[in-house]
């Protein structure tokens, strides 16, 4: 059997690990989120694909859900001795060794899919990882902040502002021109079925949607997801921001008529989202809370195990 997901950071990589343990004989593709990616220091940093290729190679910080486990920040404090900015994004000294390898495979001319291939070779995370595309395309955000009306990067709206300010729009700059990276159309092809975890609907799912192509090959198959909005809020993180954004409520179901059934055929809920419909699309109320709210387990497999049979039956 083969499965592509798309996968932005930690809800996507969560899934994922659940995925893999539910289908351990799966051959699972990820098409990863490049669009939160930035240029600092000098260092190319890919933070969703970092952290599925963490979190599924063991090397994550739990807790935190991105960067690295037994984390140390002694470059980070030298930087800000000598006050290089910007000091509101948190880069680990381990972490950065990954943005140093691929920045010099970048600077090689290695294709970004390549590179991930290689830094894949060391963490062995169980699944192809593939980045949406080779082409730079980046999410950036206009807001209006104590310096004004101006784009910001995505990350600066996210981390440094906190999503505090309303984003008034938001942009994949260089997405036109963008193609998927090899393998990506291949693998949906291919695909058997295709998952989409409780991502971000719209700057990691949506990102990748965006790449042209990929939302096209995906019509034809069979695809699942996992609604990131649960009776009306999102689990983690300021999904509603992006929602807001883009004139989109913060609902399972104003999620799934984003996607619309034409892309989706399945859909999980939370058991309290169970009115939620749409012709065409067959929904489905199930735990999908990734995290046992009583016990703290990790049941991740669960949720994933509930979205690969619905995917199979529908297939
Ligand atoms: P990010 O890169 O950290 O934003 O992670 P993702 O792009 O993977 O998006 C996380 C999204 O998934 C958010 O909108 C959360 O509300 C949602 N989410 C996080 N944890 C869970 C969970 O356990 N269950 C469900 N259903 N959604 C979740
Ligand atoms: N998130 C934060 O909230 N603060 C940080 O300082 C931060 C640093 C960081 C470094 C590497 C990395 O891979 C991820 C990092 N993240 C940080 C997470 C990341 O910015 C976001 O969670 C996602 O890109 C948003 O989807
Ligand atoms: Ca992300
Ligand atoms: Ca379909």
């Amino acid at each position: 059997m083969h499965i592509v997901s798309l996968a932005g950071g930690i809800g996507g990589a969560r899934f994922l690990r659940g995925l893999r343990e539910t289908a351990p004989d799966a051959r699972i593709t990820v098409i990863g989120n490049t669009g939160d990616d930035i240029t600092l220091f000098g260092l190319r940093v890919c933070p969703d694909l970092d952290t599925v290729m963490y979190t599924l190679g063991g090397g994550i910080d739990e807790e935190q859900g991105w960067g690295r486990a037994k984390e140390t920040h002694v470059v980070k404090d030298e930087l800000a001795a000598y006050g290089v900015e910007p000091q509101w994004f948190g880069l680990g000294d381990r972490d950065f060794a990954t943005h140093i390898v691929r920045s010099q495979m970048l600077e090689a001319g290695f294709p970004l899919s390549q590179i991930t291939r290689a830094l894949c070779a060391r963490w062995q995370p169980g699944v192809e990882l593939l980045p949406m595309s080779d082409d730079r395309c980046e999410t950036h955000v206009v807001v209006t902040d104590e310096r004004g009306r101006r784009a910001v990067h995505f990350q600066e709206w996210w981390v440094r502002l906190r999503a505090s300010v309303p984003a008034e729009s938001i942009a994949l700059v260089g997405v036109d021109s963008a193609k998927p990276a090899p393998g990506v159309l291949e693998a949906i092809e291919e695909a058997d079925v295709v998952i989409l975890p409780p991502s971000n609907p719209v700057v990691s799912i949506g990102t990748i949607l965006q790449v042209p192509g990929i939302r096209e090959a995906l019509l034809p198959k069979t695809v699942v997801g996992v609604s990131p909005i649960i009776g009306g809020a999102p689990v983690r993180g300021m999904a509603d921001a992006c929602l807001t954004a883009i004139g989109v409520e913060t609902t399972a179901q104003a999620v799934l008529d984003l996607y619309g059934a034409e892309l989706v055929d399945g859909w999980l809920v939370a058991p309290e989202d169970s009115g939620v419909r749409l012709d065409g699309v067959r929904v489905v109320a199930r735990p999908i809370l990734m995290r046992d709210p009583e016990t703290g387990a990790d049941v991740a497999a669960d949720i994933a195990r509930d979205a690969l049979d619905l995917a199979l039956e529908l297939a």
